[in-house]
């Protein structure tokens, strides 16, 4: 696989202790999961991801929200990790001081063998109810038809309340220590990869600035321009699962 970084950059890289790998829903599309922006197709074409997203949305129609999250989450249960996800986790073996820091809120990263990956944006897979008591999902939603469309959201075993899923919505905080750990990764870190993100919604895409202000290489690879273009060192204008395990060749 022929090398596709400046050489004074690929040494950066092979001679770092600490790497930052932050990821978008970019990483995910070559696994057929759709990105955030393009996370509504079919039945959810007509709404904007970011008003769903909301807990004034869930608030107004529950069942339209949960739908929404039950199609995404069947879609995810039906793809595979990608060359990119399982790069990222060959880079957490080869080098340990390796951290995954994702806003997607799918399991492809855990899915490929990368440890411990930070969620910034919560998880498919970990519905709660709204006064915070966990939910355990049905598992065997992978008969979830293409066009599902609103569901009623079940109610807590617990207590009764609606059951939410568990991503942060937008208005709602990070959770603290992931938020924390990210932060913390990206302050320390040698090299920091931005891989397939839009770099628009914060505070997650503070982080590359985190770590350019922090003396780290900053590398982004993405097929478009984002607003990060300017604070990275290299900008490699590819995919995830094309770029990613090339890094290392
Ligand atoms: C908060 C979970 C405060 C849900 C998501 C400044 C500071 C702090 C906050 C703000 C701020 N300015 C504005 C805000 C408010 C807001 C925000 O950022 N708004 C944006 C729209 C301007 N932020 C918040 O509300 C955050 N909360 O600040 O709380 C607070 C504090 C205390 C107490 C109370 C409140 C919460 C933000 C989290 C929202 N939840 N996800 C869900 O998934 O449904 S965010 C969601 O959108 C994703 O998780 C992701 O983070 C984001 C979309 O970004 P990407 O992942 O980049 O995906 P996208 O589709 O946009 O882009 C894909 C990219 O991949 C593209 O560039 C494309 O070119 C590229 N690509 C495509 N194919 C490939 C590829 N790349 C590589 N390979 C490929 N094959």
């Amino acid at each position: 696989m022929q090398r596709v970084l400046p050489d004074g950059v690929a040494e950066r890289i092979a001679t770092a202790g600490r790497v930052v790998v932050f990821t978008g829903a970019g990483i995910s599309a070559e696994s057929g999961v759709p990105t955030f922006r393009d996370a509504l197709t079919g039945l959810w074409s007509r709404f904007d991801a970011y008003e769903l997203a909301t807990p004034e949305a869930f608030e107004a129609d529950p069942a339209l929200v949960w739908g929404w999250y039950e199609w995404r989450r069947a879609a995810v249960r039906k793809a595979e990790p990608n060359a990119g996800h399982v790069a990222a986790a060959a880079l957490q073996a080869l080098v340990p001081g390796t951290v995954v820091v994702t806003q997607n809120v799918d399991d492809l990263h855990e899915r490929a063998g990368s440890k411990d990956p930070v969620h910034l944006h919560g998880s498919l897979f970990a519905p709660r109810c709204v006064a915070g008591h966990p939910f355990d999902a049905p598992s065997g939603d992978d008969d979830v038809p293409d066009d599902l469309g609103p569901v009623p959201p079940p109610r807590c075993t617990a207590c009764g309340a609606l059951v939410r899923p568990g991503v942060v919505w937008f208005g709602e905080a990070l959770p603290r220590a992931a938020f924390t750990a990210a932060v913390e990764a990206a302050s320390s870190c040698d090299v920091l990869l931005s891989i397939g993100t839009s770099g628009v919604v914060y505070p997650a895409a503070e982080l590359p600035v985190v770590a350019t202000r922090s003396g780290a290489t900053v590398i982004q690879v993405n097929p478009d321009e984002t607003p990060l273009d300017d604070i990275c060192d290299v900008n490699l204008r590819g995919t995830a699962a094309r770029l990613l395990p090339a890094l290392y060749a």
